[in-house]
């Protein structure tokens, strides 16, 4: 039996021009996650101004847009590519707000389990409760102009939010265009837009910031789809095919191709046209878990604050480790944070190393496992020696 060999070192890693990024479920951000998220928003908003990467730049161009392209009515090919890089600009404007604030991701508002309306808000621990009881609420952006819910949401509006049912259909459907896009967006998109209301029920809909979470849910659910076939499956008309906005002739600085957004752990982005492109991997975490399935080979770097740490299998396939990401953070000392439900399994038949460009503090519970119930080894290395 193999051994699986943990190390932690303690180095100070280089930069690198590949950023990956963890959304998780808004439910399992941690209390410091929310209040930094809050705090970017209103940094975010407070750019006020049409100017690109603003704020309501991002709705302008979506209104633009609205009716012709980036949805079904159409033609439909572009609203699961366009909303992609959609969202990957928003949230890299996002951590741009501040240094402390580079580590944030998007989260994804989870309708599926969020509870019915009029449902007793549920409070997990020292989270503040439930999505829509906790953010929600228009009077957390009282001050934003332009910005309109109704006083009460939910109840009496005309959208319903989608059931896990739902989401089952939808990854049921096939081929990509006629069947799976469209089901997407009719059947899981368009309800919560309508259950939000207000600002949410138009083209200047990402004026509402929880604009982004519904649709990090629906990119999660295209990202689960391409994940249960082998292939991808999503097929567009042409390579390559330019999409809306994210081209020269509408005024964006380069021609990106939507044939390389089918999967989202492997996207190139540049916001900043005076920087070199980089390498964005989207990774949805579920259930306080990112799995690692081989994908860039399942080579993990988390970073924040000048703080890396690192999650990597040696390896070849057979991979499929798991990464606890519910509540590694950091501190207020910005070193990393796993508690109870940190941790990393590693792929049965693997070696797997773990390290840290900082302190890591290992709270009760926090752990590493072998995950072929082997015996592994635990310790701390210099790096860089063993990558
Ligand atoms: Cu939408």
């Amino acid at each position: 039996m193999k051994n699986i060999l943990i190390s932690l070192s303690l180095v100070f890693c280089i930069s690198m021009a590949r950023a990956q990024h963890i959304r998780k479920n808004y439910q399992e951000m941690t209390a410091m996650e929310i209040a930094d998220y809050n705090n970017a928003l209103q940094i975010f908003w407070n750019s006020g101004s049409l100017a690109m990467n603003n704020h309501a730049w991002f709705a302008a161009m979506h209104n633009t847009h609205f009716g012709t392209n980036i949805h079904w009515g159409g033609g439909g090919q572009n609203f699961t590519s366009f909303h992609r890089y959609m969202l990957l600009h928003w949230e890299l404007v996002l951590q741009s707000t501040a240094a402390a604030y580079n580590y944030l991701q998007l989260p994804y508002w989870d309708w599926r389990i969020d509870p019915p309306k009029n449902a007793t808000p549920v409070n997990i621990g020292t989270l503040p409760g439930f999505w829509a009881y906790s953010f929600l609420p228009i009077t957390n952006f009282s001050t934003w102009t332009g910005l309109t819910r109704p006083t009460t949401f939910g109840p009496g509006l005309s959208g319903s939010l989608p059931t896990m049912a739902s989401y089952n259909t939808a990854l049921g459907q096939s081929p990509f265009w006629t069947n799976f896009s469209q089901d997407l967006e009719f059947n899981n998109h368009n309800g919560p837009h309508g259950y939000v209301g207000g600002t949410m029920g138009g083209g200047q809909s990402p004026l509402d910031p929880i604009f982004y979470c519904h649709h990090a849910m629906v990119d999660k659910i295209w990202q689960d789809w391409e994940d249960q076939t082998t292939g991808l499956q999503t097929t567009f008309p042409s390579s390559p095919y330019t999409i809306p906005v994210y081209n020269t002739i509408h005024g964006w600085g380069d021609n990106l191709d939507a044939n390389v957004t089918k999967d989202s752990r492997y996207l190139s982005f540049r916001w900043d046209f005076t920087i070199p492109f980089e390498s964005h991997d989207v990774w949805y975490a579920e259930n306080d878990k990112v799995l690692l399935d081989g994908a860039n080979g399942s080579d993990f770097f988390v970073s924040g604050n000048n703080k890396i740490y690192r999650y990597t299998t040696i390896s070849a396939a057979p991979l499929g480790g798991s990464m606890y990401i519910g509540d590694i953070y950091r501190d207020a000392f910005n070193n990393v944070q796993l508690d109870s439900k940190g941790g990393f399994v590693g792929p049965a038949a693997n070696s797997a190393h773990f390290r840290a460009g900082g302190d890591i503090t290992l709270l009760p519970g926090a752990a590493f496992y072998s995950g072929g119930g082997g015996a592994y080894t635990f310790g701390i290395i210099s790096a860089p020696n063993g990558f």
